[in-house]
């Protein structure tokens, strides 16, 4: 189904909306639902919108002409023609938006998990996948690849580290604007994939007006990423087993509470899934060196264990037979680590929501101050949990 990229609303091909982006048409009154659903003040704008029915009824009486949807109608004020928008949010939709698929995913995360460099290394791997398997070529408008490179990929290229992404309100907040891939053809069908980066601190507590963050009840999958060690009670588990880095993200509990309450309030019926990301898993790799604690030590050297190899980026399709395995092992793992509170608020509560576990590493080792390890850069299952997302719109 066609989506909104903004708010995540299904686009109905009975209903269009149209509104001028002429600057010189903006009025000096705010829109409404533009601006809720931004989650910042927006002008109204010259806006027009039909549907179906209504057209068939104009044709019958003689005053319309041709067949459904109408072409693009001009601006009442300055006669330009304006551009289709979502009748939900009044978001611009990109030209040619409903010419193809679309999946849509949210990134959320408690702050320094890793969310923003795992986008950027996972799209990495997947346009890869994409030209070998699919031939075919992963691409961002001019405007959203500028973004996409300066606050994803420069970082990320440069081996140093990112900043943490502003807050939502904030000015400069970059990821609020949907990041639009083109996927091109895949399975001879054209293929999008939206995904919204949202800051770790805007999830720490949020907001009591938030129709600006109900698009993670409508998303086809939501990845939760969060850093095994930040957990306090993994933390204290671990203290004098493995040498635990001082620079660790924030407590993801409290998160993942709140973008389960995002994730129903925004659905009007079925929740979307949940992919629970263990992020910087290098981190646990120390286990595999550890003398005198065999209890521990074979926790990640048992051989054939789904975490202990990487097949995910031999073929685009997400391996569904892998993927269970991976997510049973990591379950246990987190359990084992001590991080029972992440897995009870996903399973004891009567809403249950459907959810799969994955183990990834964007950079292989842990940075040192502020720059990456020497030994660059060696990701590890980076790019599951966007095959698993693509998986559930039937993209790949
Ligand atoms: N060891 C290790 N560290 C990582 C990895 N990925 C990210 N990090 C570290 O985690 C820090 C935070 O990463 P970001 O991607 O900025 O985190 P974020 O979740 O986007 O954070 P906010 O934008 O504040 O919500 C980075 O600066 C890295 O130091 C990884 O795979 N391994
Ligand atoms: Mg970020
Ligand atoms: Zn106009
Ligand atoms: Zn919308």
């Amino acid at each position: 189904m066609i989506k909104c990229p903004q708010c995540f609303s299904g686009l109905p091909s009975q209903q269009k909306a149209w509104a001028c982006t002429n600057d010189s048409c903006v009025q000096d009154f705010r829109d409404d639902a533009a601006s809720n659903f931004a989650g910042f003040d927006l002008p109204a704008r010259p806006m027009y919108a039909d549907t179906e029915q209504q057209f068939t009824q104009r044709r019958k009486e003689g005053k319309a002409q041709g067949k459904w949807p109408p072409a693009v109608p001009p601006c009442p004020v300055c006669a330009e023609r304006m551009v289709d928008i979502c009748q939900v949010c009044h978001f611009a939709l990109p030209t040619g938006w409903g010419d193809g698929d679309v999946t849509c995913i949210v990134m959320s995360g408690a702050r320094a998990s890793g969310k923003s460099l795992y986008i950027a290394m996972g799209i990495d791997k997947l346009e890869r996948l994409l030209l070998t398997h699919a031939k075919s070529q992963l691409s961002l408008s001019p405007e959203l690849a500028e973004v996409f490179r300066i606050n994803y990929q420069a970082p990320l290229d440069a081996r140093g580290v990112l900043q943490s992404t502003p807050k939502a309100e904030s000015q400069g907040a970059y990821q609020r604007q949907p990041l639009i891939f083109d996927l091109g053809l895949i399975k001879k069908r054209k293929q999008y994939l939206v995904v919204r980066d949202v800051a770790g601190e805007d999830m720490e507590d949020l907001p009591t007006s938030r129709l600006h963050f109900s698009f993670f009840g409508r998303a086809d999958a939501v990845l939760f990423l969060f850093d095994p060690l930040a957990v306090p009670d993994v933390r204290a588990n671990l203290a004098g087993i493995i040498p635990l880095p001082p620079d660790v993200g924030h407590d993801p509990i409290p998160v993942i509470a709140n973008v389960l309450t995002l994730v129903r309030e925004g659905a009007g019926g079925q929740s979307p899934p949940i992919g629970v990301v263990v992020s910087k898993f290098d981190a646990l790799e120390e286990f595999r060196d550890l003398e005198g604690k065999p209890q521990w030590s074979e926790l990640m050297s048992h051989r054939g264990a789904a975490f202990a190899r990487d097949p995910s980026e031999r073929e685009l399709v997400y391996d569904t037979a892998d993927g269970d395995l991976l997510s049973a092992e990591v379950r246990s793992l987190v359990l084992k680590l001590g991080g029972a509170g992440i897995v009870a608020q996903l399973e004891n509560r009567a809403d249950r929501v459907q959810h799969q576990f994955f183990a990834v590493s964007v950079l292989g080792h842990a940075p040192r101050g502020n720059m990456l390890d020497g030994r660059g850069i060696a990701p590890f299952r980076a790019v599951d949990p966007l095959k698993w997302a693509l998986s559930q719109t039937g993209a790949i």
